[in-house]
């Protein structure tokens, strides 16, 4: 069977649809990687700084701008999620409670959810709310790529300590399959090594031999 050779654009992603629950989400075919964090994190801004799409996803002043799920399409089977933050207490109990839910609902069903991108603040890191998505993602066996976003808002040295002692704290919890790397959305900086974690999650394994090898 013909496998795609090119690698995936990111500049050619596209918006789909945006989803308010699960029911509402594109056909669950094909690969997704998901763009999750505290709300305010940088989640849109990453998305649109990986794309160089300046307004492919709404980034607002105010919290809890991304209040609906988005799919951005990159090929016919790979797609990029921008999911609202969690944890954002300005609204109503009661449309909290619905969101969180919502958002638990794609987490915990969507078969073509391969990965998550965890956005956080670098001055913030590993939050409460941060370990327990860490915890879950680790139970579901889903692997995890950590930003450390807004980088620009630290000098490299102490950058560059925040990203040494998250990766400190996560070995010494025992937790497998997280990686970790600084990132800034207004500089640019950290997206190749991003595109790069998003292309081995993304794209067909095209190392599989066409022949199968007899043993014995
Ligand atoms: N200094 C700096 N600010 C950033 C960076 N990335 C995002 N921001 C700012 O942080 C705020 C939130 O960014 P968003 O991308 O909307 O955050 P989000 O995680 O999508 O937020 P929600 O949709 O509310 O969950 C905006 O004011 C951005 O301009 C960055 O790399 N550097
Ligand atoms: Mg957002």
């Amino acid at each position: 069977m013909p496998t795609t050779k090119s690698p995936l654009k990111f500049s050619s992603a596209l918006f789909m649809r945006s989803a308010a629950t699960l029911p509402q989400c594109p056909p669950d075919i094909g690969s997704e990687v998901a763009f999750a964090g505290r709300s305010n994190a940088g989640k849109s801004s990453a998305i649109n700084a990986l794309t160089g799409k300046r307004k492919l996803t709404r980034i607002s002043k105010t919290p809890g701008r991304t209040r609906l799920i988005n799919f951005f399409s990159l090929s016919t089977s790979a797609r990029l999620v921008d999911l609202p933050g969690y944890g954002f207490a300005k609204v109503s109990k009661t449309m909290k409670e619905e969101w969180d839910r919502n958002l638990a609902d794609y987490l915990h069903h969507r078969r073509s959810l391969k990965a998550l991108v965890l956005l956080m603040d670098i001055r913030h890191p590993l939050r409460s709310v941060d370990w327990q998505m860490l915890q879950w993602a680790a139970e579901s066996n889903l692997p995890v790529h950590i930003l450390l976003t807004k980088s620009d808002k630290l000098g490299h040295g102490p950058a560059m300590n925040t990203l040494q002692e998250v990766q400190k704290e996560i070995r010494r919890r025992d937790l497998d399959n997280i990686s970790a790397q600084t990132f800034s959305a207004h500089r640019n900086t950290g997206i190749d090594e991003l595109t790069e974690q998003l292309r081995q999650w993304l794209e067909p394994n095209e190392t599989e031999p066409d022949d199968e090898i007899s043993v014995g």
